[in-house]
């Protein structure tokens, strides 16, 4: 799954249509790298970012999210808000997903009324203040409690379990230990019985490791992915599309239980 942020810092180089523009041809780009999914969000989620207010998150992702689903792309749409939902969702999105695992008011009903997937993610805390003082008990019981208990709020809404996918929200309300208690634990969660994303990629965790800048966290974000695919995930959010994508290539090259296919030899 490919990150494609349709923020100001993305509108800074001429207005809105330019905007637009770039995040349509770096999601295009991702998918020409091998990404399956594009995941279009147009609220930041980071610790600190300002809310938008609902029309303008829509005016930001649906013109993307449009031109996506025209080219035939597999878009999710990365939003907490109900209306953003039902117009991606109008729109042709195929995933809707949210860092609040649909507990805004009316969020379990927008996806219910659809056919869409849906990714659940945990979060401590709300994102303005989430990482001030992250506490559990058991970071993989209660995020794995967390996830259980909005899985069947889902399932009771009317989404089928087919079409809920878990998410630990890696960063959310969490600090470097319980990042990685959470990836060691990720076979926990795949437990449950759905199947996991795990989104590490350029987040905080792998600079408070490595000692880098977001800019420069690729090859920390790659290990991560990594080491959340040998532990369960089926999805990692990335923004490194086509380095993630050659990574897991050798990945499956060395897992696959035959091997190199004869025409890779
Ligand atoms: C929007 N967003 C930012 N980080 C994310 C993560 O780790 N998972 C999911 N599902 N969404 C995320």
């Amino acid at each position: 799954m490919g990150v494609i942020n349709v923020t100001p810092d993305s509108f800074s180089d001429g207005g809105r249509y330019a905007g637009h523009d770039a995040a349509l041809a770096h999601a295009r780009q991702m998918l020409a790298d091998g990404a399956d999914i594009v995941d279009v969000g147009g609220e930041s989620t980071r610790p600190g970012a300002a809310p938008v207010a609902e029309a303008d998150e829509i005016d930001r992702v649906l013109p993307v999210i449009e031109a996506l689903v025209a080219d035939g792309a597999r878009v999710s749409v990365d939003t907490m808000k109900p209306a953003v939902m039902r117009a991606a969702i109008a729109a042709g999105a195929a995933m809707i997903n949210d860092v609040r695992a649909l507990r805004a008011p009316g969020a379990l009903e927008a996806a219910a009324a659809s056919d869409v997937a849906v990714c659940l993610m945990h979060m401590q805390g709300e994102p303005r203040t989430m990482q001030a003082a992250p506490h559990y008990d058991d970071v993989v019981a209660d995020v794995r409690d967390f996830l259980a208990t909005r899985a069947a709020a889902a399932i009771a809404a009317g989404i089928s379990h087919e079409r809920i996918v878990l998410d630990p929200g890696f960063g959310f309300g969490k600090s470097l230990a319980h990042n990685l208690a959470l990836l060691r634990g990720l076979p926990e969660l795949r437990a449950l019985g759905f199947p996991v994303l795990a989104g590490l990629s350029r987040k905080s965790s792998i600079g408070q490791i490595t000692g880098r800048e977001a800019s420069e966290r690729t090859a920390g974000s790659l290990a991560a992915a990594l080491a959340a695919v040998a532990r369960g995930a089926a999805i990692v959010r990335v923004h490194d599309v086509r380095e993630t994508v050659d990574a897991l290539k050798v990945w499956h090259a060395v897992n696959a239980p035959n091997g190199l296919s004869r025409e890779s030899r």
